[in-house]
């Protein structure tokens, strides 16, 4: 512990980011984890709490893989609050016991109790991260996943000279179970985050921060790969250098046919892998990140920033601005996630299902529930299909494993019960909704085609979409409402962005396909912690294939009850 204490007293305002490459042996290996969940006190724009965190690290420890490995990481809760571990975009074939979400695919880890999160790398390689998926304890429990290609296996870039994590997030001052409680009991949105952090640190631009800002240093003339991340828990986020342009060469653990933009959109559970050429003058310049919120609704809209350091420059030099889109642009937006392609090469093609035995149109929607203690008498709720996904309290995947009757209804329509004009004029008449724990069953190995709508119900929103289990192509997006009839013939079927997580923008919708190759229980949820809470939310329950290795695996014996 001593040790520890001393390493993150030495995350500092001079602490380099920059970490050089892993040796690995050329063999699939074991690595082995041991992720102690504990509390810590940590100080942040002048105020200490104790937060939840991983071997008393914020963010937490990265797991460096490499594709093939077998990974174990021994996860035992020492804190009051019941966990789980999300393994977010690791696909997990057949191994739903692994993927984490607490009452899908297992209950949680108790408080003195450990399990051992027992999965393969298989077939991915990038960047992709591990977070809490319980309450909103990811808000401090989270960390990197870099899985390195096969040995002798290269970028389809060039190489790096260096690379570093950066891991966007939310700080809160007070403890943020408590603001969520809160929220909940008057029914209104919890209050907005107080500072957005790089790799923990909000940076210079909020007080007490001289110690707690991110530095990293690059020499003159190089590349170096950037891993980043968004693990806030409720804001897209810009992120930019100032002077420098950022090539995008990979996203969600796919790479992408590379462009170069000068500031990036990431949603929350979204990863971004960029190349950054140090070829300005030696100097500082500021790294930045902050919201898009394109409509009218509460938000945290501070800068959090960290610093691109050149060898040699002393920390008296002022570092430059970055220059960041208006907070409002969606145009930027749009016209960002349109550049996004699929690298579609031979070692890497695009296996976009074109035929599609299953058509699903889910709406967003929000909604409000009588609450006569509520401020209003009323709780903000959300929709698919004007469902509102109620918890159940033992794990779905146990339950459908087991075959234990009466916990989830596979009943979840395949299109809203009511067509209308959903981004029409703002609707709040009808705001009432469904509850239930109502699944999709979808068959082994179909082809399945998902449009997601967003809705006028209260307000239009963008909500950034994530399917545990699978990758899924992101073969259509536009504002307005699908037309059904129209707007497939615009489909991008060749070298449409692989991924786990996609916007569904602004009164607008995002229409994806993937292969229901991976039978299990799969929770696709919005990755807004917010939404997710008032029940956006839903999970695919994928049936066996008639393989004996197309089978959900049996549940390892550590698995926590219920
Ligand atoms: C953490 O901080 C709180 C409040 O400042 C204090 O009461 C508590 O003793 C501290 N705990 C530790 C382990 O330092
Ligand atoms: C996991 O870690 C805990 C605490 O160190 C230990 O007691 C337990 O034996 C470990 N489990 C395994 C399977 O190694
Ligand atoms: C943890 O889970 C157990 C079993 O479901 C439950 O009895 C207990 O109340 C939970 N603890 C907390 C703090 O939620
Ligand atoms: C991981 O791969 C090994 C070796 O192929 C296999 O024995 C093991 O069952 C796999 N584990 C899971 C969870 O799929
Ligand atoms: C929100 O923040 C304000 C001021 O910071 C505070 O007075 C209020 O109690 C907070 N509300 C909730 C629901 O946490
Ligand atoms: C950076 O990108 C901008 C616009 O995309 C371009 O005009 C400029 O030439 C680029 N700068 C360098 C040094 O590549
Ligand atoms: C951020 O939001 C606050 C409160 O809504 C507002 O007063 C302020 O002008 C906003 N700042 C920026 C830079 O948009
Ligand atoms: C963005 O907000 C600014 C004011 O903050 C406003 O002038 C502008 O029209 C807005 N742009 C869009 C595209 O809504
Ligand atoms: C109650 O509802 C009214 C009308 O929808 C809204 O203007 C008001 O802000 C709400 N009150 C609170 C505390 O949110
Ligand atoms: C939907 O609403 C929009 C905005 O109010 C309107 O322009 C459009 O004509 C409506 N569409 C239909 C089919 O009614
Ligand atoms: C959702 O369901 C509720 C309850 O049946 C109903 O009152 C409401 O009109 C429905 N809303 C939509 C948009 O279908
Ligand atoms: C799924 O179907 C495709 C297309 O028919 C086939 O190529 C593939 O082998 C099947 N996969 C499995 C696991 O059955
Ligand atoms: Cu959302």
């Amino acid at each position: 512990m001593a040790s520890l204490d001393k390493t993150f007293q030495r995350l500092t305002f001079l602490f380099l980011g920059f970490l050089g490459f892993f040796s690995f042996s050329a063999e699939a290996a074991t690595k082995q984890y041991q992720f102690d969940i504990q509390v810590k006190n940590v100080s942040r724009l002048c105020h200490a709490k104790p937060i939840v965190t991983v071997n008393g690290r914020f963010p937490g420890p990265t797991i460096y893989v490499r594709e093939g490995d077998r990974v174990l990481v021994n996860v035992t809760n020492h804190a009051k609050y019941n966990m789980s571990i999300h393994w977010h975009g690791l696909k997990q074939y057949r191994n739903g016991w692994a993927d984490g979400p607490a009452y899908i695919t297992q209950c949680p880890i108790q408080t003195g109790s450990s399990y051992t999160y027992d999965f393969n790398v298989t077939g991915q390689r990038g960047t992709l991260w591990w977070h809490a998926h319980i309450l909103w304890l990811r808000a401090t429990v989270y960390g990197a996943i870099v899985i390195m290609p096969k040995q002798g296996t290269p970028f389809p870039f060039p190489q790096p000279y260096g690379e570093t994590e950066i891991i966007l997030g939310e700080w809160w001052n007070v403890d943020v179970e408590e603001v969520v409680k809160k929220g909940n009991n008057m029914g209104l949105p919890p209050n907005t985050s107080d500072a957005h952090t790089i790799n923990g640190k909000p940076g210079p631009l909020f007080p007490c921060s001289e110690k707690h800002t991110f530095a990293m240093e690059v020499e003159q003339g190089k590349t170096y790969l950037l891993r980043i991340i968004n693990a806030a828990l409720n804001d897209e986020l810009f992120f930019a250098i100032a002077g420098h342009n950022l090539t995008v060469v990979e996203v969600d653990a796919v790479y992408t046919k590379p462009f170069t933009t000068q500031s990036i959109l990431i949603a929350p559970g979204q990863t971004t892998n960029v190349l950054v050429q140090a070829y300005q003058a030696p100097g500082r310049y500021f790294m930045a990140a902050r919201p898009f919120m394109d409509v009218p609704l509460a938000v945290d809209n501070k800068t959090a920033t960290a610093i691109l350091q050149y060898r040699g420059i002393p920390n008296t030099v002022l570092p430059l601005l970055a220059q960041l889109p208006a907070s409002n642009d969606s145009a930027f937006a749009l016209s960002y996630n349109k550049k996004l392609r699929s690298l579609n090469s031979p070692r890497f093609p695009a296996n976009v299902p074109l035929k599609v035995d299953r058509k699903l149109f889910y709406t967003v929607g929000f909604g409000k529930d009588s609450c006569p203690t509520c401020v209003n008498g009323t709780r903000l709720v959300a929709s698919l299909n004007n469902i509102s996904f109620e918890m159940p309290h033992i794990g779905l995947l146990q339950a459908h494993y087991f075959n234990i009757k009466g916990v989830f209804r596979t009943d979840f329509p395949d299109r809203p019960p009511t067509p209308f004009n959903y981004t029409g004029a703002p609707l709040t008449a009808s705001l009432g909704t469904l509850t239930g724990t109502r699944l999709s069953k979808i068959a082994f190995n179909s082809t399945v085609e998902l449009v997601l709508q967003d809705t006028n119900l209260l307000t239009v929103e963008s909500h950034p979409f994530h399917l545990h289990g699978y990758n899924f192509f992101v073969v259509g997006t536009d504002i307005g409402n699908f037309n059904p009839s129209k707007d497939p013939a615009k489909f991008n079927l060749v070298d449409p962005v692989e991924r786990n997580t996609v916007g569904v923008p602004t009164g607008g919708w995002t229409a994806i396909r993937f292969r229901a190759d991976n039978p299990g229980v799969w929770f696709m949820h919005c990755h807004l912690e917010l939404h997710t809470g008032w029940g956006l939310k839903t999970a695919f329950v994928v049936e066996d294939g008639p393989g004996s290795d197309q089978t959900v695996l049996p549940p390892p014996k550590d698995l926590p009850p219920c």
